[in-house]
């Protein structure tokens, strides 16, 4: 089993993730030592009762998992935000929670971030050995390209779009974030101003169980929040 060179927080965003918890957990903690990581779990009060199940995994199991309920807010890059300020360990590590980004990769992610100069590592479909794993409809796939290519002028990372990531916590400035939507590893990229991220390739699969939450109103926040770093990148001003 991988024992991490120092502490690791793994952060999950959830909503409507009950299915996925145990499954989750349980190949978390068989990719990375529990005794050198938490799994921090950032739930918008789900009502099928994903909070629930996470306290009942923990007592059960033992596991070093904790879950952070909001209440009267919703949001997958301000969620994963919460978790990454409250996260207890030196390297923090953010993924989906339908088991679409594989935890078996985040040894690969950590080691990356062993050299220095290395400010981001982020789990990737578009670079050779990454894949997807799954049969997008044909209108799934476009949605996907224009939206790579729109934020292609932003940062030459590949797969951008990707919520598979680890950074180092000490590298934070959480003051200069204002995200809106999904996509905090942008956010995060363009705002640090960070030119040395290291693409993994990872096989990204099908959610293993429940609903998608990515909607049209999700998909024009993106626009919008493309709009504020742009406007970031070209005048420096935050919103
Ligand atoms: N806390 C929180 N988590 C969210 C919210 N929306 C989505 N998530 C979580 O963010 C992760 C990604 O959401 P998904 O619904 O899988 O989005 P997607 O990967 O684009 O779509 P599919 O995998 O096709 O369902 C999952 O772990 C979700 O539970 C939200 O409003 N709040
Ligand atoms: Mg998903």
């Amino acid at each position: 089993m991988y024992v991490p060179e120092k502490s690791v927080s793994v952060v999950v965003p959830t909503y409507n993730e009950r299915a996925n918890i145990r499954p989750l957990a349980a190949r978390v903690f068989a990719a990375i030592s529990p005794a050198h990581c938490e799994l921090l779990i950032v739930d918008d009060d789900s009502p099928d009762g994903t909070a629930a199940e996470c306290a009942a995994a923990a007592a059960e199991t033992g596991w070093p998992l904790r879950c952070i309920v909001r209440r009267g807010e919703r949001g997958l890059a301000t969620a994963v935000i919460r978790g990454l300020r409250e996260a207890r360990g030196d390297l923090l590590v953010s993924l989906d929670a339908d088991l679409s980004h594989p935890p078996e990769s985040i040894p690969a992610l950590l080691d990356a971030l062993r050299d220095p100069r290395v400010n981001m590592a982020i789990g990737s479909r578009f670079v050779p050995g990454g894949r997807v794993d799954l049969h997008w409809p044909l209108h799934r796939r476009l949605n996907s390209l224009v939206a790579r290519l729109l934020a292609r002028p932003l940062t030459p990372v590949r797969d951008m779009m990707s919520g598979f990531f680890a950074v180092r916590c000490k590298d934070l400035r959480f003051e200069g974030l204002d995200p809106i939507g999904y996509k905090i590893a942008l956010e995060l990229i363009v705002r640090h101003g960070w030119k040395n991220v290291v693409e993994i390739p990872i096989t990204f699969s099908d959610r293993a169980a429940g609903k998608t939450k990515l909607s049209v109103a999700e998909q024009l926040r993106y626009l919008r929040h493309l709009a504020r770093l742009y406007r970031f990148k070209l005048t420096g001003r935050k919103r």
